[in-house]
């Protein structure tokens, strides 16, 4: 397999600000050379800059913050992310906050379509980001980036002329939740989001919920892309986040969550997003991410081989 890697340092969309700084602590913890040691073959593009991307006309809305900037991040993320996945290899994108999925998805849902298969994106985040500028509370970007590629009405002009991939909210599976906001519940029920919360996790399992993600996937044909926010961790092992939740995942659900993704071999592009550096304690968040990311792409324990017939 083929690893794009691809940096996109942006804070704007975050209350906190610092996230910038997270493509440079994932290399730093040894993103690149982990991987290369899976036998994998990588290629770092470094990081993207927006300087080249032309504002555009639109109105910007109101409750969106730094809807410029994420503008201009979201479309060269777009063209980037497109580009990457017709290459054949898979796309790694290294946050920067979690506004930048409106732009990685999004090129990942353009390049379904192209070729005909149904894209599910799996959320592991403590939060839901199904906010629209309509229900939002902090008029914070990162918290929309999920509605936004269900194509809910609010940022209809981010992405100018790219034609905005969406996919259906019924292919978006939420893992991990414990913050949603009001408004923002109030949607996802009116979408029927499939949503694997921390009660629903205490009480199955991450090993029966992530089976239950896995086996619709298969059943569609469909490949998966992982949208991971960091925070999506018990803050105890991922303490260089913004919004820190209490009651997240531990180090071996997330692990295993990890395994089973790779067994599964539907997972054909990946974010990481929301590390903030500048709150972490010497490096502890970026290592784990970085663990993750290598059980994510193959790392195990004992050296068994993929089953072929997992998880069926
Ligand atoms: C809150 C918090 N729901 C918001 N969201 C996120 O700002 O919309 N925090 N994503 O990390
Ligand atoms: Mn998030
Ligand atoms: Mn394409
Ligand atoms: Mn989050």
């Amino acid at each position: 397999h083929r690893i794009a890697v691809l940096g996109a340092p942006i804070d704007l969309g975050a209350s906190v600000r610092g996230t910038l700084m997270g493509p440079a602590a994932l290399r730093t913890a040894g993103l690149i050379t982990v991987l290369e040691s899976l036998g994998l073959d990588v290629t770092d593009y470094g990081d993207v800059g927006f300087a080249d991307i032309a504002e555009l006309g639109d109105e910007p809305p109101a409750n969106a913050k730094h809807y410029r900037q994420i503008q201009r991040w979201s479309r060269v993320l777009a063209r980037r992310s497109h580009e990457l996945a017709q290459t054949g290899a898979i796309p790694v994108f290294l946050g920067g906050d979690h506004s930048l999925s409106m732009g990685s998805v999004n090129g990942i849902a353009r390049h379904c379509r192209e070729i005909g298969r149904d894209l599910f994106v799996l959320w592991l985040d403590a939060h839901a980001d199904y906010n629209t500028p309509e229900t939002t509370i902090t008029a914070n970007m990162h918290g929309m980036s999920a509605a936004f590629l269900c194509g809910e009405p609010g940022l209809d002009g981010l992405l100018g002329d790219e034609r905005r991939a969406s996919i259906p909210p019924v292919q978006l599976e939420l893992f991990g939740i414990r913050s949603i906001d009001k408004a923002e519940k109030e949607l996802l029920r009116r979408r029927s989001v499939s949503i694997a919360d921390m009660r629903a996790i205490d009480e199955f399992g991450v090993g029966v919920l992530m089976r239950r993600v896995l086996d619709k996937v298969r059943a569609r044909n469909g490949v998966l892309h992982v949208s991971f926010d960091v925070d999506f961790l018990d803050p105890e092992v991922a303490p260089g986040v913004g919004t820190t939740v209490p009651g997240g995942a531990t180090y071996r659900e997330a692990h295993l969550i990890m395994e089973m993704l790779h067994d599964s071999g539907l997972v054909r592009s990946v974010d990481i997003v929301e590390l903030n550096p500048f709150l972490d304690e010497r490096g502890k968040t970026a290592r784990v991410a970085v663990e993750l990311i290598a059980s994510l792409f193959g790392q195990q324990i004992t050296d068994r081989p993929t089953p072929t017939n997992a998880i069926v």
